[in-house]
Order: structure tokens, then C-alpha cells, then sequence
């Protein structure tokens, strides 16, 4: 965060450049915002997230008469997900939407909505994260002296992409050499399919599978049309296996110092462009699949039998029950009915 002292405010109109008196002769000086906050995300600019992020940083500029500006770097501008989420922490920015994901390698409850096979459609997945498994995440992520919104941002269902060949069933897991996002949960579940995983932060994806590191992903659709992975990969499974979305955090400090009034502001322009944003994708899921066949990627429909049952057979729901603890299993479980 960067408030302006008086004495910098000054700095500041000094430096106006001779511009500024061009046109009427009266000095344009616009009024420097009392904070200035930086946001960092790790998707390009065209995702949905970046777009109504954009909206709501005008938002707050205007309903806050020009005292809140955020400053957006997206597309890891900043570094990948795990530069970000130690930025956030320290103050070196002020917001960061890690994915449940990401988060989760600092506040491990974090990860409970992407337990594999869990939720069933968007229905249960906002009826539970806007209700009290949301809520439970949320305080823990204050535990760390983060300030999580209430409205979490979508990311959407996880889909499984390769350049070798198509997954149909469980057993076309084994061995697979698939990237999966710096987090534990999707080492475990892909472990416990067979593949081989690699945790790579997503700045290194397109690279990694362009130079064969490693031969699939898995992504929502959106996330492979905007970071145009269909251009290094052949297959996409509709595995559907994690629902995923961003938490839209703040520095701790940086919340608590923002008097009442521009919380109001910012709390109301942000949780209201992830609403907008959720619609956003619903409205890609509908027609991203055409386009990226028409980009030349092949898709199939695996059910999920073999996977859950594969899952079940390593003990992948049991230990990560045993992880999560009894109550947040519990907040799921309420929500998707009985997993193990
Ligand atoms: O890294 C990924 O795969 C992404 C973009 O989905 C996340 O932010 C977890």
C-alpha cells in the first residue's frame, strides 16, 4: 500500500509536467488517491477475472471520489502464484486472487472444495462456498492475517488435457506425466489415479508441455482457451474431477488500516464483480468447448465411475478426511452427500 503523506502529495504536484497546464492554461492536477493499491494475478488479461476486475477497480476509484485506485498486474507480472502469495503476506502487494489451490499450501483447509469427484454441479459448489464451508475457509484464511472476500471468484471445473491420447477411464491415468498447480491435494489425487505428476506453478505450463516436459494439464476450459494451451495440446478429457476458484485475499495490515467507509466501497465493488464473474463463465462454459474443437482440440466424456473408485481404493477420500479434520469434512460432506 502506498499512502500518500502530505509532504509526497507535494512531491507529487511538483513533478506535474508542463503538459498538465497545455489546453486551458488552469493546471489539470488531478487529485492523487490516498491509496494506491496493487492487485496481482497469475491469468491473462482477457479471463473473465481480469475483466471484471478492471470494472471494479473503476468502480472503487469512482465511489470512493478517486481515494482508492487499484493498480492491476496480471498475467504473473509480479512472479507465478508462489512470488504472489508471499507478496501478499509481507505487503509488497495488496491483493492476490490465489486459487483455492494455491492458498491451501499456506492454509490447508483451503483445499477442501477441490476434493476429487466431490461436487456434483454449480448448484452445490456456491450453495457451499457462499454458505458455512465458504465461511469456514474464510476464517482460516484471517488466521494468517489475510483478508479473504466473501464472494469467491470462479474458476471453474477442472478438465484433463494431453498430447498423447484421450483419458477415458482411470486406467488411462497410469503413468501420465500431467502438471498439476503447486499444491499437495492434486499430487495425492493424481498419485492415487496412477499418473505422474508435476507440480509446476502456471506461468511455466505452455513451456512445459511446448518443450514436453511434461505431456498433459488439467484446467477448467476458459483457462485453456485464454492461455491458449489448445495450441500444445490434442486431447481434452471432460474429467471434471476438481472445482476450483480464486479467493480474492487482501494484506491483513492493509484492510485493517482502510477506514470503514472505503471498506464498504472496495468489500461491495469487489464481491459484486465476482458475482458478475461467476456468470461470466457460466456463460463460456457454454459455448468454449465449440470453439476449442474448432481450434483443433478433441474431447471426450469419461464418467467418473473409475475414478472415484480408484480413488476410494488408494484412500485418497480417507486421508484426506484425516487431513482436513472432522469438521470441515463434515461442512463438505453436508453439501455432496457421503464421499469415502
Ligand atoms: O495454475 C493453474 O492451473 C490455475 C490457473 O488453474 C490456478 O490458478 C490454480
Amino acid at each position: 500500500m502506498k499512502l500518500l503523506t502530505r509532504r509526497s502529495a507535494l512531491r507529487r504536484l511538483c513533478a506535474v509536467p508542463a503538459l498538465a497546464v497545455a489546453g486551458g492554461g488552469f493546471p489539470l492536477i488531478a487529485r492523487a488517491a490516498d491509496f494506491t493499491l496493487k492487485y496481482g494475478n497469475n491469468l491473462p488479461v482477457t479471463h473473465p477475472l481480469n475483466i471484471r476486475a478492471q470494472e471494479a477497480a473503476e468502480r472503487i476509484l469512482k465511489e470512493s471520489n478517486g481515494r482508492v485506485d487499484i493498480k492491476i498486474f496480471p498475467n504473473n507480472q509480479l512472479g507465478g502464484d508462489t512470488d504472489m502469495l508471499a507478496q501478499v503476506r509481507s505487503g509488497g502487494i495488496d491483493f492476490f486472487t490465489p486459487s483455492a489451490l494455491v492458498i491451501a499450501t499456506l492454509v490447508p483447509v483451503a483445499a477442501i472444495n477441490a476434493v476429487g469427484f466431490a461436487f456434483k454441479d454449480y448448484d452445490q459448489v456456491w450453495k457451499a462456498m457462499d454458505g458455512a464451508l465458504g465461511a469456514h475457509v474464510r476464517a482460516a484464511i484471517a488466521q494468517r492475517k489475510l483478508y479473504a472476500f466473501e464472494k469467491m471468484w470462479d474458476n471453474g471445473f477442472r478438465q484433463t488435457t494431453s498430447s498423447k491420447a484421450p483419458v477415458n477411464t482411470a486406467a488411462d491415468m497410469d503413468g501420465l506425466k500431467i502438471r498439476v498447480p503447486v499444491s499437495s491435494l492434486p499430487i495425492s489425487m493424481f498419485k492415487g489415479l496412477g499418473a505422474a505428476p508435476a507440480s509446476l506453478q502456471f506461468s511455466e505450463v505452455y513451456s512445459s508441455l511446448q518443450t514436453k516436459v511434461v505431456d498433459a494439464q488439467e484446467n477448467p476450459l476458459p483457462i485453456i482457451q485464454v492461455a491458449k494451451l489448445y495450441e500444445v495440446q490434442k486431447y481434452c478429457s471432460l474429467t471434471n474431477h476438481i472445482w476450483d476458484g480464486y479467493w480474492f485475499i487482501a494484506n491483513g495490515r492493509m484492510w485493517e488500516g482502510l477506514p470503514a467507509d472505503l471498506k464498504t466501497v472496495v468489500a461491495r465493488g469487489i464481491n459484486e464483480a465476482g458475482l458478475a464473474q461467476r456468470e461470466d463463465i457460466k456463460k463460456l462454459n457454454a459455448s468454449v468447448q465449440s470453439d476449442l474443437e474448432a481450434k483443433g482440440l478433441q474431447f471426450n466424456q469419461p464418467s467418473a465411475d473409475t475414478f472415484r473408485q480408484q480413488l476410494r481404493t488408494a484412500g485418497f477420500y480417507k486421508e484426506w478426511q484425516g487431513r482436513f479434520g472432522d469438521e470441515a469434512w463434515g461442512l463438505l460432506e453436508q453439501s455432496v452427500g457421503k464421499l469415502a
